[in-house]
């Protein structure tokens, strides 16, 4: 596939048509606006030239109502822009709960996508349409930035957190998926797509390639391996945290504040467990940092979210 890159290429969200409109109102009332200033100032430079005979006695010093009309009228419509912007901004920020979690992995220079049933695919993703579709994305060395026109949405990819980026797409097809922040020598290959599918087509992909563990059970082998087990598991006699239905919960921190634990919680608590101490407990936890890397901390905290449902318990992997 030799596609060329079309730089705008018709939205595939009813997000990104919001963006759309949103935009085309933005260019064409600002469009307007300046028209009507430069046409008043032309017929102004016509009418009063040197030289004409226009009526200048008795010029008007103020006009109070044509002030506040051109004053108040712009105000609110911008307002609107304002609150119509604010509304689509936020909402890219509130993934559905139900949303398909796909675990995406930057580096120099490729995309790695894992689904949750283990399937793993490089600068492809595959995703039903219809459907909202979660991403968690994690660099392994340095900013990338992940960037698909046809959803006008695009998302930093840092090293040392994990940020999120959502979105449901209404129209089968491929989109260009690009690395919008230059990070290396081969910054410009660094280019995939998106093939969006029919859920029915995308659950038959699913299954085709579930030839190794998922992601849950992978973490639950690294759970044990690391010693989790040894302050975690209920029969521990160390006092530590139950961490089933730990994902969306609200946690209650040692210096009083209460944060809701998501992905970049989890992750934090294991790589940086002394930022946040959960209330009533010793910070005793040692740091995972260097035993970890960003796809096995994905994996223990997809084990965590799998304890909520009891699907793995006591499963051997
Ligand atoms: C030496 C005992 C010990 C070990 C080993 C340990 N933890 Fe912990 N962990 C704790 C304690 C105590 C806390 C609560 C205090 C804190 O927040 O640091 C905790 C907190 C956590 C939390 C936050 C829980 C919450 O309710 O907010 C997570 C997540 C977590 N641990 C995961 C892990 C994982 C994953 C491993 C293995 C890679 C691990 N822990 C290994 C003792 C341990
Ligand atoms: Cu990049």
């Amino acid at each position: 596939m030799n596609q060329g890159i079309t730089l705008l290429p018709p939205a595939a969200s009813a997000a990104a048509r919001s963006t759309d409109r949103l935009y085309l109102f933005l260019v064409g009332f600002s469009s307007l606006m300046a028209l009507a200033i430069v046409a008043v100032m032309v017929w102004f430079c016509y009418r009063y030239r040197k030289g004409s005979r226009a009526d200048r006695s008795n010029a008007p010093t103020h006009g109070r109502g044509l002030e506040a009309a051109w004053t108040i009228a712009p105000f609110l419509v911008f307002m609107y822009l304002f609150a119509w912007a604010a509304h689509d901004y936020s909402r890219q920020f509130q993934a559905p709960g139900d949303a398909l979690r796909v675990f995406v992995l930057a580096k120099q220079w490729m995309w790695k996508a894992e689904h949750s049933n283990g399937r793993r695919e490089i600068n492809e993703l595959h995703v039903p349409i219809n459907t909202p579709i979660k991403l968690v994305l994690a660099s392994q060395d340095v900013i990338h930035s992940f960037f698909v026109p046809a959803l006008r949405n695009k998302r930093d990819v840092v090293p040392g957190r994990y940020t999120v980026m959502w979105f449901q797409a209404d129209r089968t097809g491929e989109y260009m998926l690009l690395c919008a922040e230059y990070c290396g020598t081969n910054h410009a290959e660094m280019k995939g797509r998106i093939i969006a599918m029919e859920p029915q087509d995308y659950a038959r992909w699913l299954d085709g390639g579930a030839d190794h563990p998922g992601l849950a059970e992978r973490g639950y082998a690294i759970f044990r391996r690391n010693g989790c087990m040894g302050c975690h598991a209920a029969a521990s006699s160390v006092h530590a945290p139950e961490l089933s239905g730990l994902l969306g919960r609200r946690v209650h921190l040692a210096d009083g504040s209460v944060v809701v634990a998501d992905e970049t919680y989890v992750r934090d608590s294991m790589v940086e467990p002394q930022k946040a101490i959960v209330a009533g407990y010793d910070a005793i936890m040692p740091s995972f940092k260097d035993q970890l890397d960003e796809e096995e901390i994905m994996a223990v905290i997809e084990y965590i979210r799998s304890l909520d449902t009891g699907r793995l318990m006591g499963e051997r992997p």
